[in-house]
Parts: structure tokens; sequence; C-alpha cells
């Protein structure tokens, strides 16, 4: 048992190790990099492809699943490159699949990295991959007390994205309660109600991306 705690610790140090060093070499290229994190079905895929066609900046994306390579397909279909993870089993990305993974990409042309983790509210949040911000996503039929009951991620996310509230006039949830249950766990939460199917919202998500570019780079 205590042999089992030392080999874990060991694991999460390397982990750390290895984020620092994908942190410094996204910092190098002024990179803005994003860990997107949500159920399977939240729509995080989608919210990707409308990002891509609407934002005007140098995108790639890494996906993260558990089996595929569906998620990079639909991606490089939206225009952007893209760089699959299949992580045989595993219920989130670590920071070694992210290191390999962005050693496909030409990170010197890129403005903007998403990195689509596998989808999962509990396992994602603990692993820092060496991005600047966790991007929570929960979707209206979800139902609005997941924050409450997964705080793990959402004391985390510097920002929440409540997708599919196109869905609101059909389904019961409570933007107001979801909204103020992320605050009470982290106060400096934005949170953003949107659509990716009608693109309703969209614009302030892609403000905040925007602003972080000009952050990455200001400092790259
Ligand atoms: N109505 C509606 N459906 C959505 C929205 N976003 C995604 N979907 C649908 O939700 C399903 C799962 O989306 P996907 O992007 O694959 O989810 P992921 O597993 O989180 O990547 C698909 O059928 C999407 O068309 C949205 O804003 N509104
Ligand atoms: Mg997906």
């Amino acid at each position: 048992m205590a042999q089992g705690k030392a080999a874990g610790a060991k694991v999460v140090s390397k982990n750390v190790e290895i984020a620092a060093a994908n942190r410094a070499l996204f910092r190098r290229h002024g990179l803005f990099v994003l860990n997107l994190i949500g159920s399977p079905g939240a729509g995080k895929t989608t919210l990707l492809e409308g990002t891509l066609k609407r934002l005007g900046l140098k995108a790639g994306v890494i996906e993260g699943d558990v089996k595929t390579s569906i998620d990079a397909e639909r991606i490089r279909a939206a225009g952007a490159p893209a760089v699959q993870i299949e992580t045989q089993g595993a219920c989130h990305l670590d920071a070694a699949m992210v290191s390999r993974a962005a050693s496909e990409l030409d990170l010197g042309a890129l403005d903007v990295l998403f990195i689509e983790n596998v989808g999962n509210l509990v396992c994602p949040a603990g692993s820092d991959l060496g991005e600047d911000v966790k991007v929570a996503l929960i979707s209206v039929p979800e139902g609005d007390e997941k924050p409450a009951k997964y705080p793990a991620l959402f004391v985390r996310a510097a920002v929440v994205l409540i997708n599919k509230t196109d869905l609101l006039p059909y389904v019961e949830y409570s933007v107001e309660r979801a909204s103020a249950d992320c605050r009470k766990m982290n106060n400096d939460a934005v949170v953003l109600p949107l659509s990716s199917k009608t693109y309703e919202g969209f614009e302030p998500w892609l403000e905040y991306i925007r602003a972080g570019v000009r952050r990455a780079q200001a400092k790259g």
C-alpha cells in the first residue's frame, strides 16, 4: 500500500516536471494554450469547430480520446492542424502525451493551441499538461448541478462554458444556479453561456481567446 503511494507520488512529480517543460516550450513560441475539459458529448469538438472557423487566428489542436482519430479528422476538416492522442484506456491526458503530440505540430506557425482532453469531468482536472488555462465545458442537457457535484474541475477552471443554450427551452436548467455554484468555488471564473450550434454567446468566448493570445505574445 505504502509502496503504491510512493510510486503514485513519483508519477505525479514526473508529470509536474514534464508539464513545466511543455509550459516553457509554449511560452518560447508565444502560444496561448487552453486545456478543454468536459463530459463525453458536452460539445468540446463542436465548440472547437465553430471556434476555429470564427477566431481569425492560427490555431492548432491536440485531440485526446481513448480510441479513434474521429475528432482529429473533424478538426482537420474545419481547417486546422490536429494531432490525435489515443490513450488506449487512460481516462485523461498527461504531460508526456502532450509533449509527444506537440512535437508533431509546427508550434512556431501557431497563435493558439487547444487541447481537447478525454471526455471526463473527474480525472483530467488533476493533471497539469503545461496549459495556460483549464476551460471547463458543461452543457445544458447534463443538468445544472454538475459544477456542485464535480468540484475538482471547477476550482481550477479559469473559464466555464455552458454549452447548448439553444436547448434551454426544452430542458430544465438554471444558468443562474450553475453560474453561482461555479463562482462559489472560484470567484474569478469567467462563466460564459453559449451555443455551438447557433453561435449565440460566441463573441465573448472568441474575445477571451484573443486577449489570451495578446498576453502570450507579449510574454513570448
Ligand atoms: N443542440 C446543440 N447540440 C450541440 C451543441 N454542441 C454540440 N452539440 C451536439 O452534441 C453532440 C456531441 O458533440 P461533440 O462535439 O462530439 O462532443 P464532445 O464529446 O464533447 O467532443 C453532437 O451531436 C453535437 O452536434 C450545441 O451547442 N447545441
Ligand atoms: Mg470530442
